[in-house]
């Protein structure tokens, strides 16, 4: 059978809209502005764009709240402009991906407006409404302990005056979450996603698509953590009793009808035999999930991602890496592969060095990890250039996130005049931050980066370091870390049956400094070798692989070749190298 399909091969970008490019001055990116970049983003070898929410929104949690899905928020501009843009892509053989919000919708939206009406109202079941709880002294209670996801201190449910019931929020009490048990509920699901692939899109990146299904019970959550109300509820709302079910009806009814793809957001959800039931290629559900392993691995385990920066090493690295590798290509699944987005901190400072001396070394060993692993490259905005974290000197009032806003406001409850807690608090921000993703992209050394007018005032601060790091500068430049991601993408689409469909293993699994590993095809066999860490090393962990030739190195142009050598690597701090088997 041939394997072979656009979306496994296909390199998709991630646009987050509000950052991207703003045309018209007001400070917020737009869709015109997606547009004017379509040819950038062709020339840097991306086939398939992926934008987060531009539906009408109040924006409570930057466009992860919709109140129509059938419109686009006037910030970002109109249903002309997205036909435009989707023009402008076919014009180019590329394709958008939309991103499908249907966990939860807005508090504005009109489905919940009626819901919250009347106890009454046809649509009063759309949403999850339970009554209060009462302690043994009368004290009002939300139905169970499960707390709210982007602010932990909260319930997940929002008490409401009107009806005098809670309803289910796990995410902001503005994200209300859609009772998927209700069949009119999914077939406006359904609806919804005929509206977008009737007009020209390409398939979509699916939020948290994998807590649609609740424990009807709604049981207490076991809470371990001492002084906390409320604990994660995830048990009983991930991965949940229908979800297959309710993936499957959803390919039944529309995704079988086109020729798309699905990748799905699912959080909280590790084990195997769950994973492979949502992309196993005979289930008819998801073509593939963003599994979280990779960008949890300096959360402290069981704890929330605040709590510190846990420490980690190349072989933690290397286990996540091989699992999901492994596992996909043994159990015909399909994998994701990415280390940014919207809700993670930029991946030079997370897993490299971000400092002046480090950070293209660490973009281009970042770049070569993740163009020769297997499975659907995502490129994050910004990562193509090495974009770094907010910088430590910026004060919480930058931070524009629901979710850091709840926390630096929680600390402040919690610990007034605890300077020392305090300070680890903003430690702990700068480094896991949604913001740090989220900064205006730095197009040139211009004022504002070229994000915006000079006249205007963009929504979130531009890190000064525009003036060095940005496209227009590194673009004339054979040597920066954007020359070396165009390269790397050529290089893997012209050996694709080795990268994107080959085989995988590791090698010296180890060595908790070097990440390195084989790929290969029928044809032939590839060895990627990555120094995570500030140190020369010398490197005998080859054993009896044996290399014809070292076709690059990050330190080098990609197009000079190195002298064939046989023996101990010697490898410079944060270096990754490229050789090709005999
Ligand atoms: O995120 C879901 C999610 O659970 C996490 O990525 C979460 O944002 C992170 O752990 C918090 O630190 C998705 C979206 O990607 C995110 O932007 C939204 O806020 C969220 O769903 C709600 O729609
Ligand atoms: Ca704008």
């Amino acid at each position: 059978v041939d394997k072979h399909r656009w979306w496994k091969e296909g390199v998709i970008y991630q646009i987050y809209p509000a950052s991207f490019l703003d045309t018209n001055g007001d400070g917020w990116g737009d869709v015109p502005g997606i547009t004017k970049k379509v040819q950038y983003l062709k020339d840097l070898g991306v086939d398939v764009i992926w934008i987060s929410p531009i539906y009408k929104s109040p924006q409570a949690d930057m466009g992860y709240d919709i109140s129509d899905y059938n419109d686009i928020d006037p910030r970002y501009g109109t249903l002309t402009d997205v036909d435009e843009l989707i023009s402008e892509l076919k014009k180019r053989g590329m394709r958008l991906v939309m991103d499908l919000v249907v966990n939860h919708t807005s508090n504005e939206h009109n489905w919940f407006l009626e819901s919250r009406s009347s106890k009454a109202s046809p649509k009063r079941d759309w949403y999850i409404w339970k009554p209060a709880r009462y302690s043994p002294s009368g004290e009002r209670l939300p139905p169970n302990n499960w707390a709210q996801i982007l602010g932990e201190v909260n319930s997940a449910w929002t008490w409401d005056e009107t009806t005098q019931e809670y309803y289910l929020s796990l995410f902001t009490p503005e994200q209300p979450d859609l009772n998927w048990e209700n069949s009119d509920v999914r077939a406006a699901v359904h609806d919804v996603l005929r509206f977008w692939l009737d007009r020209g899109v390409s398939g979509f990146r699916m939020d948290v698509i994998n807590l649609i299904s609740k424990v009807q019970s709604f049981p207490d959550a076991e809470n371990n953590v001492q002084g906390h109300k409320y604990a994660s509820g995830d048990k009983f709302f991930a991965n949940g009793p229908r979800l297959h079910e309710f993936l499957q009806e959803i390919h039944r009814e529309v995704l079988s009808k086109y020729d798309v793809m699905t990748v799905g957001e699912t959080p909280f959800v590790r084990d195997e035999e769950e994973i492979i039931k949502v992309v196993g290629a005979e289930r008819r559900e998801l073509n593939m999930i963003f599994a979280f392993d990779l960008v949890d691995i300096d959360n402290v385990p069981g704890d929330f991602k605040f709590a510190s920066v846990h420490p980690w090493n190349a072989v933690d690295l290397k286990n996540i890496i091989n699992r999901l590798q492994r596992l996909m290509l043994e159990r015909d699944g399909w994998n994701s592969v990415f280390c940014e987005n919207h809700d993670q901190p930029r991946s030079v400072s997370r897993y490299t060095d971000d400092s002046d001396q480090w950070r293209e070394y660490g973009a281009k060993l970042l770049c070569l990890m993740q163009t020769t692993l297997a499975g659907t490259l995502f490129v994050y905005q910004g990562e193509e250039i090495g974009m770094r974290n907010i910088p430590s000197s910026w004060g919480p009032e930058e931070y524009k996130d629901i979710e850091s806003i709840n926390y630096w406001k929680k600390c402040n409850q919690m610990y007034p005049n605890d300077q020392e807690k305090l300070s680890h608090a903003r430690y702990v921000m700068q480094r896991k931050a949604r913001d740090n993703a989220r900064i205006p992209i730095q197009w040139s050394s211009q004022p504002y980066s070229g994000f915006t007018k000079p006249s205007s005032t963009p929504w979130m601060r531009v890190n000064e370091d525009y003036k060095t790091v940005n496209v227009e500068s590194q673009l004339s430049n054979p040597k920066s870390v954007h020359a070396y991601w165009q390269k790397s993408l050529q290089f893997r689409k012209n050996h694709k049956d080795v990268f994107v469909y080959g085989d995988f293993k590791l090698i010296d699994e180890k060595n908790n400094k070097v990440v390195s590993y084989l790929r290969w095809s029928a044809e032939e066999t590839y060895v990627v070798v990555l120094n995570y860490s500030g140190e020369e090393i010398v490197w005998d962990g080859l054993r009896n692989v044996k290399v014809k030739e070292w076709i690059g190195s990050t330190y080098e142009d990609w197009d000079s070749p190195m002298k064939p050598f046989h023996g101990s690597l010697q490898l410079r701090p944060w270096e990754g190298m490229l050789g090709i088997c005999e």
